[in-house]
């Protein structure tokens, strides 16, 4: 049922893809819209439409008035609450709800949310063409590109798979997905947060207007994750990489083994086109939800094992001279070039680095000391990184990304392998780490045989 804002005055934060699409929603709504962005409309550009719309300006900061005097703010995943203008609106008492809060109070399908440091985007994917392949129209979308808010006016959905971050759970209010997964917690994004335990509380708000009708899928094999979800209200279904549960699913080294209500059943994980122990983990939890609301284990299956991986996530980029390049721009944190890491044999030329986000390098010295052999820096990170890994092994610095890619030529010998998982967000260099992704291919595969 969609919900009426005729004559509010709406405040939409961020002129971002989310924010574009809540100035939308809103108008169709017959609101009175403002969009306030710290960006000024020179660097934000494009903004005819919304003018053409009859939507309002606040830019090149965030006027403390315009906030106050809303009857409802609106905010982008990248804003936090603690920016001046949206604590003083909170202050006042006006209403300040993420995206995710204003569309999910429309959206009317059930939904899957998913969460967790790394593999989300795979886990919500590979979801999503489980559900299609078992006939069901399906929204698939959330952090990972597409708005939720773009989801609810237009078509009607069966299903709604959302990946969501931290920063779209801060803002939250009512919100209550069917299924929730949480996939694991390390370190990130302690660039916004002052401490692990904030990050890890905004990722809980997930959980917590489910109800015992619910269903959290949770990893087994991560004690935090286990720690943190041990008194959540809905039912706990678990999925192990390192064991076979009485319920649940697990994995024996050989076969995924789902046990549920007395029957088992195995899928041989050499049919998955998928490599690696953390995308057994992400196909495991994928199959939950669909398994659990009925659909044929043999369909599920099926969709597994078709789906090739997202763009930017440990792709090969081509194999010269008996070295593959390895493109993980995807690979924006510590926890997730280690996954990378632990896939390839030493020895291993990483390049890495970009935009800092605070957290600790250290989980990563083990690996460096044992796999990599050559480690080259780029971006506004390289010096942390220097400190962390610079007496561990033979490590160089690059001015850009296409010097980066010819140090890596230079100094891999046959037999060995160069990845580009980066351990950073791009923002210091690149708009997106499609970009930053694109252009390291591009430059690998200029380099003359
Ligand atoms: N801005 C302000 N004030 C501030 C901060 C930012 O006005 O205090 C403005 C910026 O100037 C910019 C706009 O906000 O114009 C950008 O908003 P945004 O950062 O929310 O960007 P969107 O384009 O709306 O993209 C967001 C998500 N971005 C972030 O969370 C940073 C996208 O996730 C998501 O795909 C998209 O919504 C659709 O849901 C990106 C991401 O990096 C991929 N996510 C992080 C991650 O995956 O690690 C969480
Ligand atoms: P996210 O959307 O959470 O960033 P992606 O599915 O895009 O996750 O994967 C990003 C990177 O994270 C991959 O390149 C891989 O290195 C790592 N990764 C993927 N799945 C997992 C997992 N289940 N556990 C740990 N790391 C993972």
């Amino acid at each position: 049922m969609q919900l009426d804002y005729r004559g509010k005055n709406v405040v939409v934060t961020g002129a971002g893809r989310t924010g574009l699409a809540l100035c939308a929603y809103f108008c169709r709504r017959g609101a009175a819209v403002t969009l306030s962005d710290s960006r000024s409309a020179e660097k934000i550009g494009g903004l005819e439409v919304l003018e053409g719309l009859g939507v309002a300006f606040d830019l090149g900061h965030h006027s403390e008035g315009v906030f106050t005097a809303a009857d409802l703010v609106a905010i982008s995943p990248g804003v936090p609450l603690t920016a001046p203008a949206i604590a003083a609106a909170i202050r006042n008492g006006v209403p300040v709800l993420g995206e995710i809060e204003i569309a999910f109070a429309e959206f009317e399908a059930p939904l899957a949310a998913i969460t967790g440091t790394n593999g989300k985007s795979t886990t919500t994917t590979l979801m999503g063409d489980i559900f299609q392949a078992w006939g069901k129209t399906t929204f698939v979308g959330g952090n990972l590109g597409t708005p939720l808010i773009e989801a609810v006016d237009g078509r009607r959905w069966d299903w709604g798979v959302a990946e969501l971050s931290s920063f779209q759970l801060e803002a939250i209010a009512d919100f209550h997905p069917r299924y929730a997964l949480l996939l694991n917690l390390t370190e990130d994004h302690l660039d916004r947060y002052p401490d692990m335990a904030s990050y890890v509380a905004a990722k809980m708000r997930m959980f917590e207007n489910m109800t015992s009708d619910d269903v959290a899928v949770l990893n087994a094999e991560d004690e935090l994750v286990m720690r943190v979800t041990a008194d959540i209200r809905p039912r706990r279904v678990l999925f192990s990489s390192a064991r076979i549960l009485d319920q649940g699913m697990g994995y024996d080294g050989v076969d995924i083994v789902w046990c549920w209500q007395g029957a088992e059943r195995r899928f041989p994980v050499r049919e998955l086109r998928l490599k690696g122990l953390h995308n057994v983990e992400n196909v495991m939890a994928a199959m939950i939800p669909p398994l659990l609301d009925g659909c044929p284990p043999e369909i599920a299956w099926q969709a597994a094992c078709a789906f090739r991986g997202l763009p930017h996530r440990m792709v090969e980029v081509r194999v010269l001279g008996g070295v593959p390049w390895y493109n993980d721009s995807k690979g924006t944190n510590v926890g997730s070039v280690l996954k990378s890491l632990t896939g390839l044999a030493a020895p291993v030329t990483l390049i890495a680095g970009g935009k800092d986000k605070g957290g600790d390098y250290a989980p990563l010295a083990d690996a460096v000391r044992e796999k990599v052999a050559h480690l080259v820096l780029i971006g506004q990170a390289a010096g942390r990184m220097e400190e962390a890994f610079g007496s561990l092994t033979h490590t160089v610095r690059a001015g850009s990304l296409t010097e980066a890619v010819q140090f890596a030529r230079k100094l891999t010998p046959a037999g060995g392998s160069v990845l580009f998982s980066p351990g950073c967000s791009s923002f210091d260099m690149f708009k997106n780490y499609e970009e930053r992704g694109d252009l390291f291919a591009r430059a690998v595969l200029e380099l003359s045989d």
